[in-house]
């Protein structure tokens, strides 16, 4: 059964709306072209992205897992049962559901970009978890957003899981976590992944896989790109290139042109020479101590943290 979504700004159709084809054009434009995260994922990409999950060297997904294997009963305490779980850039929704027997939310919201693959996320969902409220938001979180009237005021959780706040940079981290924290009442929580800095060699295998899945994960956002805007991309021109930019704390990936080319679409185009990238991700890595930090920039007070052993990962949770 699919459920009803409220969306009033994603793109529908075979082309992106008006305001997205101007950003996406103006970032291919820049001196350094760019392109925002958020176009990683359409359904082909939501299910690399769940491919790469699962990759040996890809530890975040796994190590988030076991710390709420190894805590759950603690985190459920701090979290408290019977409120209301909003999840934030929920996917396939199976970090909350995995969860849904320790916290035993009264409502369940997943927010997601992609609409369709959320949609049915949920659908399975509902049906495994009759007695869960739940309500399915297809949101862009890049931006403002205001939750419906149909999601409960009262203790309200943010789920924030598998690091997917590194993709901000960390002033534009502050930012969203503000917009967050206007959408709870005092008795509001956050619970978040943080992905924290290790050794560089870890990293870089992490974003650079030897079976190639995140190189088709970057790469798949070209054709994405074409879908939305009328581009001619050729995938085959291009390269994946990922690696961690210590100074600024981050992974960065890119697509590199393999030769000279010139991408065309309806009403502009770009020139790139050989080896010259488009920027298509940042992933910031934190420590716990500097994560907290940011968390009171924006109005949260960090009031657990928990780690594996090894210290690669971080779960937090934080009141309003
Ligand atoms: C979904 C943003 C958490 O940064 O690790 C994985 C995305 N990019 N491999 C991350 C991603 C390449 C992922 N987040």
């Amino acid at each position: 059964r699919a459920l009803p979504t409220h969306s009033s700004d994603i793109a529908e159709g075979p082309q992106g709306d008006r305001a997205t084809v101007a950003e996406i054009q103006a970032g291919l434009l820049a001196p350094q072209a760019r392109t925002s995260p958020k176009y990683l994922y359409d359904s082909l990409g939501s299910r690399l992205f769940e491919a790469i999950c699962e990759l040996p060297e890809y530890y975040p997904t796994r190590t988030e897992a076991a710390i709420f294997a190894a805590h759950g009963a603690d985190i459920a305490r701090r979290v408290g049962t019977g409120g209301t779980l909003i999840d934030l850039g929920a996917g396939n929704c199976a970090k909350a559901a995995s969860l849904f027997p320790l916290l035993q939310p009264q409502q369940y919201v997943p927010i997601d970009i992609s609409r369709d693959f959320l949609n049915e996320a949920v659908g399975r969902l509902q049906q495994r978890f009759p007695s869960i409220a739940m309500t399915a938001l297809a949101l862009d979180l890049s931006g403002p957003f205001t939750l419906p009237p149909a999601v409960n005021a009262a203790r309200r959780t943010f789920f924030y899981p598998g690091s997917s706040i590194g993709n901000f940079a960390p002033h534009e981290a502050i930012a969203f976590l503000r917009r967050v924290r206007e959408n709870t009442s005092s008795d509001g929580a956050l619970l978040i992944g943080v992905d924290l800095i290790k050794d560089a060699a870890v990293l870089d295998a992490a974003y650079d896989d030897a079976i190639g899945v995140t190189a088709a994960f970057n790469l798949n956002m070209l054709r994405h790109v074409n879908h939305l805007t009328g581009a001619d991309f050729d995938v085959r021109q291009w390269r994946h290139v990922a690696f961690f930019n210590a100074e600024e704390s981050r992974i960065e990936m890119h697509l590199e042109a393999r030769t000279a080319l010139t991408v065309r679409w309806p009403g502009g185009e770009r020139r790139f020479a050989r080896g010259e990238r488009i920027h298509t991700e940042d992933s910031y890595k934190y420590t716990p101590e500097s994560f907290a930090q940011l968390l009171a920039q924006a109005g949260f007070a960090a009031d657990a943290v928990w780690t594996d052993d090894a210290g690669w990962f971080a779960v937090m949770h934080a009141h309003a």
